[in-house]
């Protein structure tokens, strides 16, 4: 680990700058062996936290690079924690590949994805959901995803789990003490505050569980499907939403074959809407592996968005949509309110006796701004929720919900009134699955897996 990694930390291609990220013991050397400050300053003095104008210069033919600012970030201030050397240069591809090349030429090796961040959680800046964090950040495509990764970035969550843990390990100590000194008739917290005190960290673990849909949908944007019979206007529907002509709309039914995935933002979330195949009797081939997707859509989505034709009667394909429906988070639309209803409105309702209904029109956009709505209280569901802590991640939600069963195990024990071994033993393994999401105890292949995530450079 005591090497010194380097990647070029801005996207590929041409940009306004480009910067190249190095971090280790040999990261100020590296520098300081090509780049000439123009104030004259000796690089080796560098102060922490400045930034230096100056320019590179090849070693071997001693001629300029580029002109670029330097930034040098002293041990442990830095994003790793290591010496970090930042130089930002012109935003060329060639420029920047060369100064990386001298770099390399240097000594300092080519950082994998996330090395970086992973160096910052093993040099303990931060733990490991704070390192998932860093990537939620990067990939947060809606204010409330940015609100809830910045969050657990600055420890929220840390915070949050390491209070617990705390408390669980003064639990514990009691349990010992009284494991240790039970042949001498001493009982060093009685069982009912012990119990009280589990139960009260079990309640409040497994409120933080349930906010796992919420979060995840936050991080990652609620799956919207379009369902449909062919021709009543879903692809329409997404291109409204999105504002573009992106699927093709056409009248003849059995137009849409594949599945479309766009993300549409509502407010601070985002959606991500997805167009498929309308669903019929005795579907020619490619529709019949169209309607295969539009199941599996179906199946991962958080809400099916029912669309019939309003100004047509229902038929056996309208049928066939209701019963695939079953008991998924649904409304019903009923499209092409622009023209005369002649939908039986009642017969649907008993069909979908708890939905809520919209009418809308797809070619003129009335009633979307109500369907927007519609979705974003589904997303937002419980809004007390809303500023809270709340789980994003399925790793998160796994461990925590190991914890939590080990914890109602030992309320379980002692309320049986099995000896403090069998409780320490839960309490224990409670502690453990908490400190596996800090990233306390980790497997390597677990960390490959979180940061090969990351871009290089991060
Ligand atoms: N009058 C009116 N026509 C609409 C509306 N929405 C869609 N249409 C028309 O209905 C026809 C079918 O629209 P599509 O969006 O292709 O329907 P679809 O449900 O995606 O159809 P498939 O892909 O075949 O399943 C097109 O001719 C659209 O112009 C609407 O709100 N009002
Ligand atoms: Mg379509």
């Amino acid at each position: 680990m005591s090497d010194t990694i380097t990647a070029i930390a801005t996207p590929a291609g041409e940009g306004g700058i480009s910067v190249i990220r190095m971090s280790g013991t040999k990261a100020l050397t590296f520098a300081s062996n090509l780049f000439r400050p123009f104030s004259g300053a000796d690089p080796k003095e560098f102060a922490l936290q400045r930034v230096y104008f100056g320019e590179i210069i090849d070693p071997k033919t001693q001629t300029s690079v580029d002109e670029v600012l330097l930034t040098f970030f002293k041990a442990p201030k830095s994003f790793t924690a290591e010496d970090v050397i930042e130089i930002s240069g012109h935003g060329g591809v060639f420029v920047t590949h060369k100064i990386l090349r001298l770099l390399e030429d240097q000594g300092a090796r080519l950082a994998e994805p996330g090395e970086f961040t992973r160096r910052a959680f093993l040099n303990g800046r931060i733990d490991l959901s704070q390192a998932e964090a860093v990537t939620d950040v990067i990939h947060a495509a809606s204010d409330r995803a940015l609100r809830s990764a910045l969050a657990q970035l600055k420890g929220n969550l840390s915070t949050r789990l390491n209070e617990w843990r705390e408390r669980l390990l003064a639990v514990l100590a009691q349990l010992e003490a009284s494991i240790d000194f039970s042949e001498e008739g001493l009982e060093f917290q009685k069982r009912e505050t012990t119990l009280k005190e589990i139960q009260a960290i079990q309640k409040d673990l497994a409120a933080l569980i349930q906010t796992y849909r919420q979060g995840k949908i936050f991080r990652e944007g609620a799956q919207v499907v379009l369902l449909g019979k062919p021709n009543v206007g879903k692809s329409s529907l997404l291109n409204a939403l999105l504002n573009e002509d992106r699927a093709i709309v056409t009248p003849l039914p059995g137009t849409t074959r594949d599945t479309l995935e766009e993300r549409v933002r509502i407010n601070d979330i985002h959606i991500n809407i997805i167009d498929a195949a309308g669903w019929r009797q005795n579907p020619e081939l490619i529709e019949k592996e169209g309607i295969k997707r539009t199941k599996a859509a179906l199946a991962q989505a958080d809400l099916a968005l029912v669309v019939f034709d309003g100004s047509q009667t229902l038929d056996q394909n309208d049928d066939l949509l209701i019963e695939e429906v079953g008991d998924k988070p649904h409304r019903v639309l009923l499209n092409k309110c622009d023209l005369s209803e002649r939908v039986d409105v009642p017969a649907l309702e008993k069909k979908f006796p708890d939905a809520e209904f919209i009418r809308i029109s797809a070619k003129n956009g009335n009633g979307l701004t109500e369907l927007c709505t519609s979705i974003y209280q589904f997303v937002m569901g419980d809004s007390s929720l809303n500023e809270t802590l709340v789980l994003t991640r399925e790793r998160h939600r796994q461990c925590l919900v190991e914890a939590n069963n080990a914890l109602l195990k030992s309320c379980a024990s002692l309320n049986q009134d099995l000896s403090e071994e069998f409780i320490a033993v839960d309490i224990t393994i409670a502690m453990d699955r908490i400190a596996v999401i800090l990233g306390k105890t980790f497997a390597e292949d677990l960390l490959d897996q979180i940061f090969g995530e990351f871009c290089i450079g991060k």
